[in-house]
């Protein structure tokens, strides 16, 4: 089916006059649709290998997203999506695809912070977004992808995996299974405290990328996250971990040249500190364990980064033959360099909430 008709499909402004693909997600296919009434939109076809249902999944984005608004003052703080003519938010077409539409609010992703200031307001907008979402009703969140952030289950598919060998890689990686195994105790470790209730499960978002941040094209303040399909029940810690592992790196997630690959630690410190003036209601056990967030969720990607290059490339997208090998390795020097810098972390974190909470 042709994109145009897909654009037509729902409830827009005006007749379609370009489509280009644009983003840099791994997972969605992104389009940004111009109309002749001069209205911007974003098409997306949700991933149905990542996300196996795609109609509780849309349910799930459309009570969030109303959620959301009802909260922010600028309807520009919260995605809009757009119904079809029949009235769902989504289309399904004859290939059995679906698709969404939502508003483009007119701002602009980075893949990088261009400066601290671009990270600084990331953290509040990430830590809006925990503090507004503190009283969603958690339990009407159907589970996109069961699991996802549950890094013994991540352990458990890496050595099925590693067993299975689908595509015979896996003698040339030896030294690099080896590092993720040595780890796998310590990687654990989060995941235990959420099971004996040591801590919290929050409504968090999962996937909290500095590109899954929108900013403002005249101000850059943050206006709103994107990239709601991971909403689900989960730990406050993978939320601001996540951030640090992409947006605190000192190079790109899939840099070849792993000595370019660290954490900066003054980077870090900038998204503590407006994490922490916008998620005011982390208890102290959250806080402390923040560097540990970072460290886990690192390692936790260069587990699932792996598993895909064993697998043979079947989840995320990837640009060449052995991207995921090649990210898995980035990941696996930063994992390194975040645990070598554990203590600093700490110490930053505990000046931070001092400042922050007085
Ligand atoms: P994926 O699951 O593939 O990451 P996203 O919803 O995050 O899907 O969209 C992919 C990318 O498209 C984002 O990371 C961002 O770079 C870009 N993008 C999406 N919506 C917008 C928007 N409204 N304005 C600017 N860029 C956007
Ligand atoms: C994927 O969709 P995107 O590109 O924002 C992935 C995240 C990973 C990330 C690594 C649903 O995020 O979990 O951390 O790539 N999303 C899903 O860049 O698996
Ligand atoms: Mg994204």
């Amino acid at each position: 089916m042709q994109i145009e008709n897909i654009v037509r499909k729902f409830l827009i402004e005006g007749e379609p006059v370009s489509c280009k693909e644009f983003g840099s997600g791994h997972i969605n296919y992104t389009v940004k649709v111009l109309t002749d009434a001069g209205n911007e939109y974003v098409l997306q076809r949700i991933n149905k290998y990542v996300f196996k249902d795609p109609v509780r999944l849309m349910e799930n984005v459309s009570s969030v997203t109303d959620f959301l608004r009802s909260r922010v003052d600028d309807p520009r703080m919260a995605l809009h999506y757009i119904p079809t003519h029949e009235g769902p938010f989504y289309f399904l077409d004859d290939e059995g695809e679906y698709w969404r539409m939502y508003d483009f609010i007119g701002g602009f992703c980075l893949d990088a912070p261009e400066s601290e200031e671009d990270f600084y307001q990331s953290a509040l907008a990430f830590g809006r977004f925990q503090h507004m979402l503190s009283d969603f009703p958690a339990h009407t969140l159907f589970e996109t992808i069961p699991e996802f952030h549950n890094t013994i289950d991540r352990y458990r598919q890496l050595k099925e995996s590693i067993a299975a060998d689908a595509c015979g890689r896996l003698s040339s990686v030896q030294a690099d299974v080896d590092f993720l195994m040595e780890r796998e105790e310590l990687g654990c470790t989060l995941q235990r405290l959420r099971e004996s209730g040591e801590l919290p499960l929050r409504v968090t978002h999962n996937d909290t990328k500095l590109n899954n941040v929108l900013l403002d094209k005249d101000s850059r303040k943050s206006l709103c996250v994107l990239d709601l399909d991971t909403v689900m029940p989960g730990l406050s810690l993978y939320d601001f971990g996540d951030s640090i592992r992409f947006g605190a790196a000192t190079a790109a997630e899939d840099e070849q040249d792993l000595s370019k690959m660290s954490m900066d630690l003054h980077l870090f410190e900038v998204y503590t500190r407006g994490f922490l003036e916008a998620a005011t209601s982390l208890t102290d056990r959250e806080v402390e364990l923040l560097p540990m967030g970072a460290f886990v969720i690192t390692l936790e990607l260069a587990t699932r980064f792996m598993k895909d290059h064993l697998d043979g490339d079947l989840y995320f997208k990837t640009a060449y033959p052995g991207h995921n090998l090649v990210r898995a390795r980035a990941q696996m020097k930063l994992a390194a360099d975040m645990q070598e810098k554990m203590d600093q972390m700490q110490q930053i974190v505990a000046a931070v909430v001092k400042q922050v909470r007085g």
